[in-house]
């Protein structure tokens, strides 16, 4: 008989050691040009058969994201206790393992962030407080640039669905009150993982996310895995001159599930640390969520019942991570 034995390290983690069947780098992930003329057709098939797609010929400037990388690794070497220093300022701010308020955990650490640059800005922030103002110059540049990205691709979704409004999902993300987050992620290497023969450790367990879209960027150590329509998971294979960008919760409720809020984990590497950099685009609180009217055929009822994103983001901070978050807002 085999006797499995787990490294000492990883001794108060076993619910993260979990048996994933190996997966080649997935070639399937849509690429658009956003400077193509078909960019926009391209992101809404996307949408439609992936929940997922990746951006080139962004315009976000390359040195934005080596910049905002290079300070974020600088944090993250930092010694634990100059860390915790920056630990939360409830809800954003510094953590290590836990993910959100309800007893996930995942081999990460991350810095959670309102993209209301008036918070960033804000001095007491203990993360700006105790690091150098360039680390906050990086996230502001970094943030604005990819907001405008996303903007426009919110646009093309539009104008791709055939929606006379153009701009009838950017401006909920424009808007002043838009209740958007950026996080920043570190997945440090875990060497010991040899000794699971054959098993993996879960940075950061399956979800979906709650939000409109999400914009992530991350170093070239892959990870990240999506959830393909048959339930196989995948590994994308990581660019880190490019952008993927997902699906969230509130916008497959606006496209009356026409559009899939995908089902995405991260595993942890044996060697290399993976960086990772996403910004979740959300509406304001006051926001009501439901089918877009002009997607809507004669007759056709929406799958959900009216919420608005206060009330879906309430649901979901009481949810556990791998929970359906849109269960509770399905009509039966
Ligand atoms: C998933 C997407 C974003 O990372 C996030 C996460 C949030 C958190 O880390 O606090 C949540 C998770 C995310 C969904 C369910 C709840 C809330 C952790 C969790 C268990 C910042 C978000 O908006 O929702």
């Amino acid at each position: 008989m085999v006797v499995l034995s787990r490294p000492a390290k990883l001794d108060h983690f076993s619910d993260l050691i979990k048996t994933c069947k190996p997966t080649s780098l997935f070639a399937g992930i849509p690429v658009v040009d956003l400077s193509s003329p078909d960019a926009k057709h391209r992101i809404v098939r996307a949408c439609e058969e992936h929940g997922m797609f990746k951006v080139i010929n962004h315009g976000v400037p390359l040195d934005f994201m080596t910049t905002l990388e290079a300070q974020a690794l600088k944090f993250f070497n930092l010694p634990q206790s100059e860390k915790d220093k920056a630990a939360p300022a409830d809800p954003f701010g510094y953590r290590s393992k836990r993910i959100g308020p309800n007893g996930d955990v995942g081999w990460i650490e991350y810095i959670l962030l309102s993209t209301n640059l008036d918070i960033i800005s804000h001095k007491s922030l203990p993360i700006f407080k105790e690091n150098p103002e360039i680390f906050r110059d990086a996230v502001e540049d970094y943030i604005t640039a990819v907001k405008n990205m996303t903007f426009e691709v919110l646009e093309m979704v539009a104008d791709g669905l055939g929606i006379d409004q153009r701009n009838v999902l950017s401006k909920l993300l424009k808007d002043e009150k838009s209740d958007s987050c950026f996080r920043l992620n570190y997945y440090p290497p875990c060497p010991e993982l040899h000794a699971l023969s054959g098993r993996s450790l879960i940075g950061f367990g399956e979800h979906t996310d709650p939000q409109i879209i999400s914009v992530l960027k991350s170093n070239n150590t892959s990870g990240l895995q999506i959830s393909l329509k048959d339930g196989t998971w995948v590994t994308v294979a990581p660019d880190q001159t490019a952008f993927f960008i997902n699906v969230g919760d509130c916008l497959q409720v606006m496209t009356n599930g026409r559009f899939k809020s995908v089902k995405h984990r991260v595993l942890a590497d044996t060697q290399s640390s993976r960086v990772s950099m996403i910004y979740f685009g959300g509406p304001p609180l006051s926001e009501k969520i439901a089918p877009l009217p002009s997607l809507m055929a004669e007759g056709e009822e929406s799958l959900y019942k009216e919420f608005t994103w206060s009330e879906f983001k309430k649901s979901a901070n009481r949810s556990r991570l791998a929970d359906n978050r849109l269960g509770p807002f399905e009509k039966s």
